[in-house]
């Protein structure tokens, strides 16, 4: 199997600089006897930063990395003269990576923004130089501090994808379809189970130069939550998402059942994910007549439903507006 280039999950040793040491030196000149401590701060060492660039989807460039360091700060000098700071290193990250440190797992930082930048680890600071160390009774200390040490250890990046609405619903349903109808992405469709491995997203041109970013994941099956076809891993994807939309095909053969199925996987997943706003797409819709429509629309479930047809574009305009407003409501609140 070839690899994928979604990446979104990896593992770099991180290191900041060490600050330089404090200088410990006495001021030498013809004609000044005994001239005092002049010794100059070491510099900090450097930063480690992150960076938000909406032009990144995955962590791809990130892959080959297993290690970043940045600069030790330079010792401090004679003359008072400072040590260099410590070259800062930024990675550029997608919108949506998360840092966390691998033994704790604890949670580092985050970037949400474009051009965010957030700070990783802090290089160590410089040492202070003797002339700090001059007092009333000790004009001449021996004595500087050393700069303090970086900080190191193994991180894992992983990257949350920040879309607007989910598709959720078995394999074949027609989601990556959707995706290819509404949006410029050109995820791979084909009339198999499992022909998404990886999620695909796409920006949703809406009206008035406004858009949404819509995710489209692997199909989820009947027992995903105890890891049955490709597993839940791929709802982490859709966890901030604030809406999702369910996709159920007009040839299921049992629309309400099906609907139950992927909210019970979800569910045994992740409760929390029944907390955001649902609706239902009855997909293929071409290939059902009025009376079949009313048929169906006899036992939906109650949340609200459209039935559309990527092949026939009906009703995709007004599912935008659909997921237009869910998604505005629930800013409002
Ligand atoms: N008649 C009809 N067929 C459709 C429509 N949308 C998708 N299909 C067909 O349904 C099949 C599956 O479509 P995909 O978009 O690959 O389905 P998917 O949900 O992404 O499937 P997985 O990636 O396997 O989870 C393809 O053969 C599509 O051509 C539609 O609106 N009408
Ligand atoms: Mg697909």
């Amino acid at each position: 199997m070839g690899q994928s280039n979604f990446v979104d999950y990896i593992r770099i040793f991180c290191r900041s600089g060490k600050g330089g040491a404090g200088s410990e030196h006495f001021r030498r000149e013809k004609f000044v006897p005994k001239g005092g401590p002049d010794g100059g701060d070491g510099g900090r060492g450097g930063n480690i930063y992150l960076r938000g660039n909406q032009n990144q989807w995955t962590l791809l460039h990130l892959r080959y990395k297993k290690h970043i360091f940045a600069g030790d700060g330079q010792p401090g000098g004679g003359q008072r003269s400072f040590g260099a700071q410590g070259e800062d290193v930024v990675i550029d990250v997608p919108i949506g990576t998360i840092v966390r440190d691998e033994e704790t797992n604890e949670l580092i930082c985050e970037v949400t923004k474009h051009d965010e930048t957030v700070v990783l680890l802090e290089g160590g600071q410089g040492g202070l130089g003797n002339t700090h160390f001059k007092t009333s009774t000790n004009q001449a200390p021996h004595h500087a501090q050393p700069g303090k040490p970086g900080m190191e250890g193994w991180f894992v990046f992983e990257l949350k994808v920040l879309a607007d609405i989910g598709l959720v619903g078995f394999p074949n349903a027609g989601k990556s379809t959707l995706l290819s109808v509404v949006s410029a992405a050109k995820p791979k469709i084909a009339d198999y189970a499992f022909t998404t491995l990886t999620p695909n997203l796409g920006i949703v041109p809406y009206r008035d130069n406004r858009s949404f970013v819509m995710a489209d994941i692997p199909g989820i099956i009947e027992g995903a939550a105890e890891g049955k076809g490709l597993g839940l891993r791929f709802l982490r994807h859709i966890e901030r998402n604030p809406a999702l939309l369910f996709m159920v095909p007009a040839d299921s053969d049992d629309i309400h059942n099906e609907y139950k199925i992927l909210l019970s996987e979800l569910e045994k997943h992740n409760p929390q994910l029944l907390d955001k706003s649902r609706i239902l797409a009855i997909t293929k819709s071409d290939m059902l007549d009025e009376e079949l429509i009313e048929e169906i629309s006899e036992d939906l479930p109650d949340i609200p439903v459209l039935f559309i047809s990527s092949v026939a574009q009906m009703n995709l305009d007004k599912l935008k507006d659909l997921i237009w407003n869910t998604l505005n409501f629930e800013e409002d609140v």
